[in-house]
């Protein structure tokens, strides 16, 4: 029987609070309004940026249906939405694309001025909410919500892919994989025989060793201060890795030590500190280095440094999504994975069933995981 029109009830794992486990519920998900679409969410990744709504760094509106990094297939449909149907296989774009905005419109933007990121309300660009449990609303997390059976996004954040990809992996194309890697491609523009330092090894910052290795860079050096994830970190591209906490110099003159007094042409902060943040400015080329922060910086945080850092020529870019416009390329990005010109699997250290979400966070926070992706 047809559940378009209706409302379902169906499982979601709802933050009630910050710093408690999230708690499998039964929630009631409304149909999907004008220029909406409903999707059953079949694979979702656990990202950082998860956690630090958890932990309390990330600030957004409670009680909330996190989640953002997932693959699915269509519901429903409301009124007047033509870009997808029923049964396709799409996307969640936690970065959304409506196409008239300035960002969407100048060829070097990609942050929608539809984003819920900067300033989050937690609800649908309407200004009300689909989800509801115990008689309460529970709101959207950046204009997707996929720790749930299903899930209602606007339009423009959404777009079909490939029917064949296997949604347990390309869930990744959501978020981790293209940040990382965008960033690296696409904001910095790594160029062929150039050095890069990336800070944070995780699910992120591999993608970012990845970009780096794809754009021919000759020397990448990770950075992190879990040893654990080195090897994972050669596997897929760094030349060598560092551990901050064995030296007793500041990391961005070992990395000047590494690199003959030169410093990275390229460096990333995809950890989401406000200290490795200026340590990975301080780590480039004083004079062309790039700097790009991927991570994302605890809310209303502040970071003073010496404004020389940059006065010599340095850049410092933030990247969101990795500079990517979302419903453009991610059709591309899952077509090129299964093209084979990058892999996933070695960022998928973990999966498990979606009522296990809170090992999967557990496994995330003691640093034993990469990726957990979770499957319904
Ligand atoms: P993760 O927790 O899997 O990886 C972070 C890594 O950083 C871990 O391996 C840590 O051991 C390491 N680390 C922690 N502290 C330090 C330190 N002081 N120095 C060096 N390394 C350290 O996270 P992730 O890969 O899922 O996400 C990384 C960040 O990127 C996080 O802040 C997340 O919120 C952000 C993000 N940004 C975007 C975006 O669009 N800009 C998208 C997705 C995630
Ligand atoms: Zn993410
Ligand atoms: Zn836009």
């Amino acid at each position: 029987m047809s559940t378009a029109g209706k409302v379902i009830k169906c499982k979601a794992a709802v933050a009630w609070e910050i710093k408690k486990p999230l708690v499998i519920e039964q929630i009631e998900v409304a149909p999907p309004k004008a220029h909406e679409v409903r999707i059953k969410i079949l694979a979702t990744g656990i990202c950082r940026s998860d956690d630090h709504v958890i932990s309390g760094a990330f600030t957004v509106p409670l009680p909330m249906v996190l989640g953002h990094e997932a693959a699915g297939v269509v519901e429903s449909v409301g009124e007047g939405v033509t870009c997808v149907k029923p049964g396709d296989h799409v996307i969640p774009l936690f970065n959304p694309q409506c196409g008239n905005c300035s960002s969407c419109r100048n060829t070097r933007g990609n942050l929608c001025t539809q984003n819920d990121l900067s300033e989050p309300r937690g609800l649908m660009p309407d200004g009300t909410c689909r989800f509801t449990c115990k008689g309460k609303s529970l709101h959207h997390f950046i204009s997707t919500s996929s720790f749930t059976e299903y899930t209602v996004v606007h339009e423009n954040a959404v777009v079909k892919i490939d029917a064949a990809a296997p949604l347990e992996k390309v869930c990744l194309i959501g978020c981790g994989f293209s940040t990382g890697y965008g960033a690296a491609v696409q904001t910095a523009k790594v160029e062929r025989g150039s050095t890069c330092a990336v800070f944070g090894l995780g699910g992120v910052g591999l993608s970012a060793v990845m970009g780096c290795k794809a754009a021919g860079a000759s020397r990448i050096i990770g950075v992190d201060i879990n040893k654990s994830k080195f090897p994972k970190a050669l596997e897929v591209g760094a030349t060598e890795c560092v551990n901050p906490l064995d030296y007793k110099k500041p990391i961005s003159e070992v990395l000047f030590d590494l690199t003959g007094g030169q410093g990275v042409d390229y460096s990333f902060e995809v950890v989401g500190r406000t200290d490795t943040m200026t340590a990975a400015l301080a780590s480039c080329h004083e004079n062309y280095g790039i700097s790009v922060i991927v991570g994302v910086p605890p809310s209303a945080s502040e970071i003073s440094f010496n404004p020389m850092l940059l006065f010599t020529g340095r850049t410092w870019k933030g990247s969101v999504f990795g500079g990517w416009k979302s419903k453009n390329s991610v059709p591309k990005l899952v077509s090129d994975y299964m093209g084979k010109k990058f892999v996933l699997d070695p960022l998928i250290t973990h999966t498990l069933p979606f009522e296990k979400i809170n090992d999967g966070f557990e496994l995330l926070r003691t640093g034993k995981s990469i990726r957990t992706v979770l499957t319904f």
